[in-house]
């Protein structure tokens, strides 16, 4: 793939050494005949659909998984045989595509599938689909029996269009009352159930339901958060069957250095007041990056050390206290190790209130990914 020079410092790195091995080991935590789905919507949780998508087929997952027409498009692209699923809703003007090249659609609506039907026969080949149930999560999907056999049957009716799969989603998997979880498991179950045939993929588990839980692999599971090192929530932090390897990390290096005096101030309104001599070292990466506001206060690693953000973060720039004056060019960890120092993704993703997945997500595309 063509990709231009960075000049810029400010990059992500993205080990996709460290991706193969966290499938590598759910690998070997599944039954041995469970396939991996490798969730890579979102262009992979921001880490590089084709890079993300390629490890993973290499490290025994055999299909894909995306939200949208476009990114299942993108992915068709570069890797031509795999599988691809598209977990959201689909437009039925996009069907037509979906047969041609191999994507597998979400059906949970029968007047979307009687639309779809009746431009079938036009197909070049049958379009796969799986049926969504939503068991609870209340998103997408079909919630009653009727719903499920008058889909299936109005499915089964058309040569043209293939039973593949069916889903759903759990709402709470990662959480430690397993009420809601168990309820799910066991509307989805009844409603499988109740289908004439099997169809040839049953899948529910999401990284929280494929680490921690039982009864759940059924012929799939859907491998996303993990996939990229990271831990959905602290409930299955405490119950992670295998250590997993953050594929991400951030770096900038400082592109000006200065000693201000006591009284000096620092960014947009000068409301960080410098208390005695300090030096201020900026980096070329702001807001429009991903380095929200909110994130003011953070701290980055220079030379093994912590160092804060100081002032407002502005659009494509920031600036931290140093501890001493310190040379143009020195690199500074955002997200990453350094020496024996670590910010993970979950100390962005506190400071923010929100959860680990967001954090690679708002990396805008500005942020060059580079890939080891
Ligand atoms: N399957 C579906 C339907 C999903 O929406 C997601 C993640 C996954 C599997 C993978 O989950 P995991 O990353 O926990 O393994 N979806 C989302 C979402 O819609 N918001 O945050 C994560």
């Amino acid at each position: 793939m063509y990709q231009l020079p960075n000049f810029r410092p400010t990059k992500a790195v993205i080990d996709l050494a460290a991706i193969k091995y966290n499938i590598e080991q759910l690998r070997k935590h599944l039954h041995s005949n469970i396939d991996i789905i490798a969730v890579v919507k979102a262009n992979a949780y921001g880490h590089g659909d084709i890079q993300v998508a390629n490890a993973a087929l290499q490290a025994g997952a055999s299909m894909l998984a995306v939200a949208t027409p476009e990114e299942a498009l993108h992915l068709r692209e570069f890797i031509k045989n795999t599988p691809i699923l598209i977990l959201g809703a689909s437009p039925v003007s996009f069907a037509p595509y979906a047969a041609q090249y191999n994507i597998t659609l979400t059906v949970f609506s029968v007047d979307w599938l009687s639309e779809v039907a009746k431009q079938a026969k036009n197909f070049e080949k049958p379009l796969k689909l799986h049926i969504k149930i939503d068991s609870g999560m209340g998103r997408i999907g079909v919630r009653k029996q009727t719903e499920l056999i008058a889909l299936y049957n109005a499915i089964v009716a058309n040569k043209r269009l293939i039973i593949d799969g069916i889903f759903t989603h759990f709402a709470s998997a990662d959480e430690e009352n397993p009420k809601q979880f168990k309820e799910q498991l066991a509307t989805f179950k009844a409603l499988v159930a109740s289908l004439p045939e099997k169809p040839r993929f049953v899948h529910a588990a999401n990284t929280a339901a494929s680490l921690i839980k039982d009864d759940v692999q059924f012929d799939a599971v859907r491998f996303g958060i993990a996939m990229y090192g990271l831990v959905p929530s602290p409930y299955v932090e405490k119950h992670l069957p295998f250590i997993l390897k953050p594929a991400l990390s951030l770096e900038s290096e400082l592109v000006h250095v200065k000693k201000i005096e006591r009284g000096d101030t620092v960014s947009y309104g000068g409301n960080y007041v410098a208390v005695e001599e300090e030096w201020i070292g900026t980096m070329p990466i702001g807001y429009a990056d991903g380095l929200v506001r909110g994130l003011a206060g953070q701290e980055v690693l220079i030379q093994g050390n912590r160092v804060p953000i100081v002032g407002r973060i502005c659009m494509d720039q920031c600036m931290v206290k140093l501890p001493y004056n310190m040379v143009v060019g020195e690199k500074v960890i955002l997200i990453g190790q350094q020496h024996q120092e670590m910010i993970k993704i979950e100390e962005w993703s506190e400071r923010l209130h929100t959860i680990v997945y967001e954090i690679p997500c708002m990396l805008t595309s500005r942020i060059t990914r580079i890939y080891k």
